[in-house]
């Protein structure tokens, strides 16, 4: 059973609730902060509401992870709805919207400067398949709290390039195990696996992964459209 690999200093709940500037936001960027980038997100100002907050901080049960040497790196099957997109990385934009006191429109350069978590989980498709994966990349919690949401968010709506969409329940959405990935086993994600951002998490089946995300809206209420697969009969929850 592996942990989580945490390759740069991480914030304690504590040092988060004291940001207050922005001398403590590149503090909050691991000593990388551009002036770009806190221009960006601002200043944190306002403590986070209690429910989201408790769901940004609490531990969460682990999901137990795999050794190196199980990755199985041939077994994950490229499965697109529709073609690749073609993303432009150096002009390539994520926006967290939505219910946040703070929206953001960030950089994969400003993204690459948050602390890097890498796991090794299995990926498990309904059409019948599952991998064995090491995934790098940001915990999507991290960027919902610079974000700064709102009391009342429940849901994370996600968009993809290809036109894809995907909605999460926000207790799975923070789980320490979701990533927003951009390296799959060592490497720089491939473009078919979802570069440059994709979800990648234990928590939840294949198809709530979604690849080529543009932009995360946190919202209190959940459309009807629910994602792409479920809109067409499958589960929402997808829970592993
Ligand atoms: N944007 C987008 N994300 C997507 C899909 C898709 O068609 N488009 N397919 C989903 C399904 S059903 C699975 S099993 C996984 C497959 O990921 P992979 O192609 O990297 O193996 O991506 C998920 N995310
Ligand atoms: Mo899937």
């Amino acid at each position: 059973m592996g942990l989580i690999h945490i390759r740069r200093p991480r914030l304690t709940r504590r040092q988060f609730l004291h940001l207050s500037g922005i001398s403590s936001m590149s503090l909050l960027l691991g000593g990388c902060g551009t002036p770009v980038f806190e221009d960006l997100v601002g200043t944190v100002s306002q403590p986070l509401n209690q429910k989201v907050e408790k769901l940004i901080f609490n531990p969460q049960k682990l999901v137990p992870e795999f050794s190196k040497r199980e990755i199985q790196p041939e077994a994950l099957i490229v499965n697109s709805f529709r073609n690749t997109p073609i993303i432009d990385v150096e002009k390539y934009r994520l926006i967290i919207d939505g219910e946040v006191n703070n929206p953001l429109n960030i950089s994969m350069a400003e993204i690459q400067n948050l602390p890097l978590t890498s796991m090794i989980i299995r990926h498990v498709c309904v059409e019948g398949w599952a991998a064995i994966v090491q995934w790098g990349g940001v915990q999507l919690r991290e960027i919902v709290a610079l974000a700064q949401p709102k009391a009342n968010v429940q849901y994370a709506y996600f968009k993809s390039a290809d036109g894809y969409y995907e909605s999460w329940d926000i207790a799975s959405a923070l789980h320490p195990q979701t990533l927003l990935a951009y390296e799959k086993n060592g490497v720089s994600l491939p473009i078919e696996n979802g570069a440059p951002l994709r979800l990648a998490s234990p928590v939840k089946l294949g198809y709530k992964q979604s690849k080529w995300v543009t932009q995360i809206t946190l919202t209190n209420s959940l459309s009807i459209f629910k994602g792409y697969w479920e809109d067409q009969g499958y589960e929402w929850f997808a829970g592993i």
